[in-house]
């Protein structure tokens, strides 16, 4: 979906940065934006600082410039929701989002802006398109994981450098958009799925690094970042999202299976309740099924547990039977030609009915078992 970004004739901008601990690097950030200000571009200031107790809130009152706001949250956390909150109060018809480390150019906010005004749905400022470049300094494993998350945004766009936390969007293209999650740090990313954006603008920048404070990229921050391409691949590929981690679970399933028989043989060996013991192996098997199938593969699904567990395990009983008489059904011709003994005739017909069983079972269980919320 393209939006109506040419139809952005406003010149005003609503420049957002979110901010923790940043006092060092707010007055030079501040000084910078003021003179693209003079230069013609108009835009307000709303920095949504995070309770920081580090002179941020002192320098507002000292500056006291009228399009320069602070938004002081004292009881919530985190940069995706700050962002958001800049958003909401703001102004005007062009929102961007910038760090306040210095490592964004304030510099590029015009061309940034005017790319929308030309028709894009989104603009980046962006280190790695012609023209633009990174500070050296960076350690090899800053840089590793700046790449490998990434790659790992390719699903969702094609933009060259969705990481890089220095993006504009016009306030009609958010507002048309899904719901947001401010879960993790990439809101960015976040928006051009949920907002649909599809011509994003890449405007080259020097990204710098930062002089002041420290970055707040640690493990956790990481860790919430895989959670969150989970999330986006949950919006925007549903399908493939419950029929990957279904196949997986399946996958697993055999090896539980395979597991638990061994197990169980250890100390019940007689001959006579081997069904009993496949059966006790079958149960427990589909009830690990069950629980990461749940979580995993139908997360959006309402209704009650039990009545979910029992349409599992009928639909289960389907492939149960396929591989039972597919089964018999080469065991039997296999004493005709003389050729399948009965071992040959389980694995082939465990091969078709888990075949058929991942297909049949994915179809009934989201169609049926595992119906979707509204
Ligand atoms: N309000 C708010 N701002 C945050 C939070 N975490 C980071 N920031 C700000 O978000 C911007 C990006 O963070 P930064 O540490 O530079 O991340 P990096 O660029 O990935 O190293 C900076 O302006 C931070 O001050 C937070 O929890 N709340
Ligand atoms: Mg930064």
């Amino acid at each position: 979906m393209t939006h109506q970004g040419s139809s952005i004739s406003s010149k005003s901008v609503s420049v957002i940065i979110p901010t923790y601990q940043e006092a060092g690097s707010l007055p030079t950030l501040l000084d910078r934006i003021a003179a693209i200000r003079d230069s013609g571009c108009d835009l307000e200031v709303i920095v949504v600082d995070d309770d920081s107790r580090d002179g941020t809130e002192e320098l507002f009152e000292r500056r006291n410039n009228p399009w320069e706001r602070l938004i002081v949250r004292r009881t919530e956390r985190g940069l995706s929701s700050a962002v958001l909150r800049g958003m909401d109060e703001s102004n005007h018809d062009v929102l961007l989002v910038m760090d306040a480390d210095g490592s964004h150019p304030p510099e590029a906010i015009p061309a940034m802006a005017q790319a929308l005004r030309d028709g894009a749905d989104f603009s980046v400022g962006s280190r790695y398109v012609p023209g633009g470049s990174t500070e050296d300094g960076w350690g090899v494993l800053r840089w590793v994981n700046s790449k490998i998350a990434t790659v790992m945004a390719r699903p969702f766009t094609s933009v060259r450098d969705p990481m890089s936390g220095f993006f504009c969007i016009a306030r009609s293209t958010w507002k048309a958009g899904a719901e947001l999650d401010p879960i993790g740090y990439k809101i960015g990313l976040e928006l051009i799925v949920k907002c649909r954006c599809v011509n994003v603008v890449e405007v080259p920048i020097h990204f710098s690094t930062r002089r002041e404070g420290e970055s707040k990229l640690t493990l956790k921050v990481q860790w919430e970042y895989l959670l969150h391409i989970i999330s986006l691949c949950r919006f925007k590929y549903p399908r493939l999202s419950s029929f990957l981690p279904f196949a997986l679970v399946g996958l697993s399933g055999i090896a539980v299976y395979v597991g638990l028989l061994a197990v169980l043989g250890t100390f019940w060996s007689s001959d006579e309740t081997a069904w009993l013991r496949i059966l006790v192996a079958v149960l427990l098997t589909m009830t690990w099924n069950f629980a990461w199938d749940r979580r995993l593969a139908f997360w959006d699904a309402r209704g009650s547990i039990v009545r979910q567990y029992f349409g599992f395990v009928a639909v289960c009983a389907i492939p149960l039977l396929v591989t039972y008489f597919a089964t018999y059904f080469f065991a039997r011709s296999g004493e005709d030609t003389g050729g399948f003994g009965l071992p040959t005739a389980g694995l082939v017909g465990s091969v078709i009915g888990s075949a058929f069983g991942l297909v049949f079972n994915w179809f009934c269980n989201r169609w049926l078992v595992f119906r979707q919320g509204k």
